[in-house]
């Protein structure tokens, strides 16, 4: 994935045409759209190609399954044409690893910490084992919370150069700049631009918000 505003769009939206108009007016502001099952549900596999043909598509399936399975769904979401395919770190190193075999030329980020309340009762206390598993088995980065700056930092120490993308900017209270100064390559924000007025100009205002922000 190449970052130039460190900003990536989750695109969760599931009437089709609003989704595709949201694509088209975001995409030159931010570094990829990531979409996942209510996306794919409701534009079905149609759209996730039209998606693919925009740019980077981050495919957040994020499979939670035995390698085998793993390795199944991972092939079909690759061959939509994903750059990026988001997978669990809680399955194990053998599901993680069987999801970076099966990803062929696609990314694979791997989530750890999640970025949720209940992220921390389960998620939180593997997280640093779930950066681990995923530097051993070549995920190209993994996925940790903005809304837990420090957790973020707690992970770049894990991972080294791997890339950090970190979700929960705006409506689950994270800030972006906050999220980047611990050490995240780039934030995932859903609601605080699909639902803005005017989508474009809120990611850019993200993107320059990171940008101007003090080093
Ligand atoms: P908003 O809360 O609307 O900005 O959306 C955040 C996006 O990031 C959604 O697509 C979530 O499914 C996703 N996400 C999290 O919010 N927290 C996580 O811990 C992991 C993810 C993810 O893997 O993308």
């Amino acid at each position: 994935m190449r970052l130039g505003h460190r900003v990536i769009l989750a695109l969760d939206v599931t009437d089709p045409s609003r989704a595709r108009s949201i694509a088209r007016a975001v995409k030159s502001d931010v570094d990829a759209i990531k979409v996942g099952w209510a996306t794919l549900l409701s534009g079905g596999t149609e759209l996730i190609r039209e998606l693919a043909g925009l740019g980077y598509l981050l495919a957040d399936m994020r499979t939670a399954e035995i390698p085998n399975t793993t390795r199944l769904i991972v092939e079909q979401v690759a061959a939509l044409g994903a750059s990026g395919i988001v997978t669990q770190g809680f399955v194990g190193e053998d599901s993680v690893r069987a999801a970076v075999d099966a990803a062929g030329r696609a990314e694979v980020f791997v989530i750890t910490e999640m970025s949720h309340p209940g992220g921390a009762q389960f998620t939180a206390p593997h997280a640093e084992e779930m950066a681990r598993i995923s530097v051993r088995a070549g995920a190209a980065g993994i996925v940790a919370p903005a809304t837990r700056p420090d957790r973020v930092r707690a992970l770049r120490a894990i991972v080294g150069s791997r890339l950090i993308l970190a979700p929960g900017v705006g409506a689950q209270g994270g800030k972006a700049t906050d999220a980047i100064a611990a050490g995240a390559d780039a934030v995932i924000v859903g609601r605080a631009i699909y639902d803005a007025k005017d989508p474009a100009a809120a990611a850019r205002a993200i993107g320059d918000e990171i940008r101007s922000a003090p080093k």
